[in-house]
């Protein structure tokens, strides 16, 4: 079954075509010529999946996913949080986000932070209630840029169960392991797949 992946982020796109195949064929919004104007208000991630979702739910005829995620570092009390994406700014980029992060967090000892990401699912067709699924993933913000794959965070985000970044895994063992993948999971046993 087509299911729309309602994200114009690059890094979430390639993440969810390996995460949903073999269950579902992914489609990017591009593919319905929708583009995602949306205004991320909300206060939770919850809120802004919703948005997103809401947005596209009636442009499409299949099934939908949103997903609204960030990094949460416990010294810097949740920050950036909803507000990873343009954490540096309007205009932030990956790189100046990374940048604002790590002046923050100094040479604190306290390095813990999690990702989260929270999923919003909708299908047209059946018209049920919308479920919402979440997932996190744990780690440590290193003072240095590791890795080149990936995106967002991922080059200062250290898991020690592999000793390396997300950023030096490969997408497959990412996938393993990420909040996007636990989101998935999560929602994949909520509509029985
Ligand atoms: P859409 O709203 O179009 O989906 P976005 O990038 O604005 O794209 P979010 O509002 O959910 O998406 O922001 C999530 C930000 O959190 C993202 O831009 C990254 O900076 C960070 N992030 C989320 N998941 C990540 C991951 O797996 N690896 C690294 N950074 C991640």
């Amino acid at each position: 079954m087509k299911i729309l992946v309602g994200t114009s982020n690059l890094g979430k796109i390639a993440e969810y075509k390996a995460l949903l195949q073999p269950h579902f064929d992914p489609i990017p919004i591009s593919d319905l010529k929708l583009t995602l104007d949306v205004d991320e208000t909300g206060l939770t991630y919850e809120e802004n999946a919703l948005l997103k979702l809401n947005y596209l739910k009636d442009k499409s005829p299949i099934p939908i996913i949103t997903d609204d995620s960030g990094l949460e570092v416990e010294e810097l009390g949740g920050r950036p949080g909803v507000h990873s994406a343009r954490y540096s700014g309007v205009n932030a980029s990956d790189d100046s986000n990374i940048e604002k992060l790590l002046l923050e967090l100094g040479n604190s000892q306290n390095r813990k932070g999690k990702f989260v990401c929270t999923i919003a699912y909708f299908n047209p067709l059946t018209r049920e209630d919308i479920i919402i699924s979440q997932g996190e993933c744990a780690g440590e913000i290193i003072t240095e840029r590791r890795g080149i794959s990936g995106f967002g965070y991922d080059p200062i985000f250290y898991v020690t169960k592999f000793g390396k970044t997300l950023a030096e895994l490969s997408q497959v063992e990412k996938n393993l392991i990420s909040h996007r993948y636990e989101a998935i999971r999560n929602l994949m046993k909520r509509i029985n797949i």
